[in-house]
């Protein structure tokens, strides 16, 4: 079965920042999800390098376009890198088998009479690279996403791709296909967004504004809008129109922001209904991160959180765990470094790389550096185990986007009843006696059999802390496809070297 995972393409008039780096760590979270339940994946991840704002951003720096734009890119994909998001393709939209692809597909619709040239007077947003209606703006005139951009009047003539034929159309496909924009929260916020007639979408911006885009095929003096452009990114990736991403197609999941509902819920299926082309299968959508109170970030305030600050104080894991763990469903959620220090303390900390280090030292201290086989079982025993497997299931199956918490809690729930029960059986105690001694090994063998189940199953979230400590257990490769399964820790077999997984920070 093939699994195709898509991120939005960012835009590289900044450098990455937190928002980029969770939409990606959860495409990659998932890809590895899919990947335990045996899938074939493909994950592309990248940057958005058309458009006026880039071409703005380039002649701030007062550097050549194409200089600014490689810089970008190599940025933004040593962030990904160092992120673990193991992307399969690297989107660039200035890579001439996209651009190609581009104007092929609006040839394709305008040879069907869909986009027409009119004259347009009206107001425009930088940030949104869209023209907006005096009801989209706030009270004082200004985009509510980007109020410090300043809207500016517009009057242009332009293409335009009619929308409304396509309007019933779309609606009866959200009907039909529950599934096609999850959490529903967000499906109810498109349906909204095609309860009234839609305005034509404007698809050009002339050369004597913006010269950084996709040539028009039918007309020179025009470049492409970058959304037009942008979207098309998820098809030209798989090889589009050339025969082979058909299959890839198929299974096409979008991960996205709230923030870019309407283009990935309106503008893109009609572009693919308009080229009489297949839907993708699935839009996953997710609330924003904002600073502690619920401020939203901003240099100005100083409660920016830069990933690369994190991960150099506190390690990758660190950040993907909170990122994974925190994300609200429903509302946005806030995130500071003195929380991600928090969670990464009290949680990775305490909870799990505590009980594995005390454990793992004392066997390698008691049992000849070994860990010791496990003599017959009790019910305390048991239930461990039992609660251990029931809490990590859930990474053995499907994982929506917006189930990923709750999978986390789960961990972190059984984790603090491994700790009760490494404290109750106090492992310390039953090695004074010569009688107790096998009860001992007993506790041992299950408590870190019961941890190397943990780890397989957060291979998905933190792969390179959980492949250490799959390695300090000296334990079999994780099994693919994973299911979590007892007894898989041979006894009185040697263990690793012990490290402290997560040093505390403080
Ligand atoms: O919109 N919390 O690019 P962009 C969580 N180029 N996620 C956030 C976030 C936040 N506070 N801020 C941003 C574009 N994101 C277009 C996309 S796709 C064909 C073209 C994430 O650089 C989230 O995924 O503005 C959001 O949708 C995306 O970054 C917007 O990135």
């Amino acid at each position: 079965m093939k699994s195709y995972i898509t991120t939005p393409i960012y835009y590289v008039n900044g450098s990455p920042h937190i928002g980029h780096a969770f939409t990606s760590i959860m495409a990659d979270i998932l890809k590895r999800n899919r990947q335990a339940l045996g899938h074939e994946l493909m994950l592309s991840t990248g940057v958005d390098e058309h458009g006026q704002k880039n071409q703005e951003a380039a002649a701030d720096l007062g550097m050549p376009v194409g200089e600014f734009l490689d810089m970008r890119c190599n940025e933004f994909r040593n962030v990904f890198d160092r992120l673990g998001v193991a992307y399969d393709y690297f989107v660039r939209t200035s890579r001439e088998g996209h651009k190609t692809a581009v104007a092929g597909m609006e040839q394709s619709i305008f040879d069907r009479d869909l986009i027409v040239k009119k004259n347009y007077t009206g107001t425009y947003c930088k940030g949104c690279e869209e023209f907006k209606k005096e009801s989209d703006l706030t009270e004082d005139g200004q985009c509510p996403l980007h109020p410090t951009m300043k809207v500016e009047q517009t009057e242009e003539t332009n293409y335009f791709l009619k929308m409304e034929p396509f309007r019933e159309r779309l609606l009866q496909h959200i009907a039909d296909n529950p599934e096609f924009v999850q959490p529903e929260a967000f499906r109810n916020e498109l349906k909204q967004m095609l309860a009234e007639p839609l305005d034509d979408l404007c698809i050009s911006r002339p050369k004597t504004r913006v010269t950084l885009g996709i040539e028009l095929p039918f007309d020179t003096d025009f470049v492409t809008y970058v959304w037009f452009d942008a979207l098309a990114n998820y098809l030209t990736n798989i090889g589009w129109p050339e025969a082979g991403y058909e299959d890839w197609w198929a299974e096409c999941e979008h991960m996205i922001g709230k923030d870019i509902l309407k283009p990935h819920g309106v503008y893109w299926p009609i572009m693919l209904m308009a080229a009489g082309l297949p839907l993708p299968k699935k839009l996953s959508v997710h609330s924003h991160w904002v600073g502690a109170g619920g401020v939203k970030m901003s240099k100005s305030i100083g409660n920016v959180v830069d990933p690369i600050e994190v991960i150099e104080k506190l390690g990758v894991d660190a950040l993907r765990w909170y990122l994974a763990r925190h994300m609200r469903a429903d509302s946005d959620s806030q995130i500071s470094v003195e929380f991600i220090t928090q969670t990464y303390n009290t949680e990775l900390g305490n909870k799990i790389g505590n009980l594995l280090s005390r454990a793992a030292k004392f066997s390698k201290a008691r049992f000849d550096g070994k860990l010791p086989a496990p003599g017959p079982l009790t019910a305390e025993d048991e239930a461990i185990r039992k609660a251990v497997v029931e809490a990590v299931k859930g990474m053995g199956d499907w994982v929506n986007l917006a189930d990923i918490p709750a999978r986390m809690q789960a961990i972190i729930t059984v984790a603090d009843e491994m700790n009760n029960y490494f404290a109750e059986q106090a492992p310390w105690d039953l090695i004074k006696n010569e009688e107790t001694r096998e009860r001992c090994q007993t506790v041992i063998y299950v408590t870190l059999d019961s941890l190397r189940v943990v780890m397989e199953a957060l291979t998905q979230v933190i792969p390179g802390s959980a492949g250490k400590a799959l390695s300090m257990l000296n334990a079999p490769e994780v099994a693919s496809p994973w299911k979590p399964e007892l007894d898989r820790l041979t006894g009185d077999s040697d263990l690793g070297e012990i490290e402290t997984l997560f040093p505390r920070v403080q």
